[in-house]
């Protein structure tokens, strides 16, 4: 089995208002079917979430009434972006299972706490793709905040030992320098160990952190001897390649 993380940032245009690119999704979607792979598949929420998650701060838990019908806001918009890939998913060939993470799992001082992911695997023993998502979730200290998928991809990881993970991102991988730099290259191969040597910066900084936040996911799933590469599925056919296992551009992530 193969874990994907579909980014928000590659199925959504993130700086509209609940936008979907439809035709990135249903290329992506065609790609994994074209593989004939085992998957389960985390979708990121892009516009369907980050928006109004961030005008209210929703992350930081329940502070103001305004925040409640927030919470309910970003929960109705996840399940439609959610339908979107599924609707896609099945129009491509596969057979997948919405698992709303917002009415299984529960979070701790923001960080997710989940036991085992046995829901997941009998999904996937009887040929069924399970399809979680970035939600907004129930945290026994704050009240509510957000899980993101990189989160959930990273419990399941660990429980589930997929063959691979794939991140799916809207960038070639990780740059040697400010990608804005003619200069800047793209690092094929990443150890942990080697990033402390480096630099990298950028100037635009949310983008820079979503990237760092990313391959600390990575480092950690290295470090348990998970497989993990960042591929642009903006980029036609490279999600298919590394899927087959093909030679594919993007960054790998190794054990340091
Ligand atoms: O896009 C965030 O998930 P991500 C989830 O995977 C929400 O970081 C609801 C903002």
């Amino acid at each position: 089995m193969i874990l994907i993380k579909l980014g928000g940032s590659v199925i959504t245009d993130k700086t509209r208002y609940h936008t979907v690119r439809m035709d990135v999704l249903e290329r992506l979607c065609g790609e994994i079917a074209a593989s004939g792979k085992k998957v389960a598949i985390v979708h990121g929420a892009g516009s369907f979430g980050h928006i109004i998650a961030h005008k209210y701060d929703l992350v930081n838990g329940l502070k103001n009434d305004a925040q409640i019908t927030a919470v309910a806001a970003v929960s109705r918009d996840m399940r439609e972006l959610n339908l979107m890939v599924l609707n896609s998913l099945i129009d491509a060939g596969i057979a997948p299972i919405s698992i709303p993470p917002s009415a299984c799992f529960r979070l701790k001082g923001g960080r997710l706490d989940i036991s085992d992911v046995e829901i997941v695997r009998r999904y996937l023993d009887i040929g069924i793709s399970p399809v979680l998502f970035g939600d907004v979730l129930l945290d026994d200290e704050l009240g509510f905040s957000i899980c993101s998928g990189d989160q959930l991809i990273a419990v399941m990881a660990k429980k589930l030992f997929p063959e691979k993970v794939i991140f799916v991102s809207d960038i070639d991988g990780i740059m040697d320098r400010d990608p804005a730099d003619p200069a800047a290259m793209l690092i094929k191969e990443l150890r942990q160990d080697e990033i402390k040597q480096r630099t990298f910066t950028s100037k635009v900084k949310d983008v820079t952190g979503g990237i760092w936040g990313k391959m600390e996911t990575m480092f950690d799933l290295s470090a348990h001897g998970l497989e993990c590469i960042l591929i642009n599925g903006m980029v036609p056919g490279r999600l298919q390649s590394a899927l087959e296992g093909k030679e594919v551009v993007g960054t790998r992530i190794r054990k340091g």
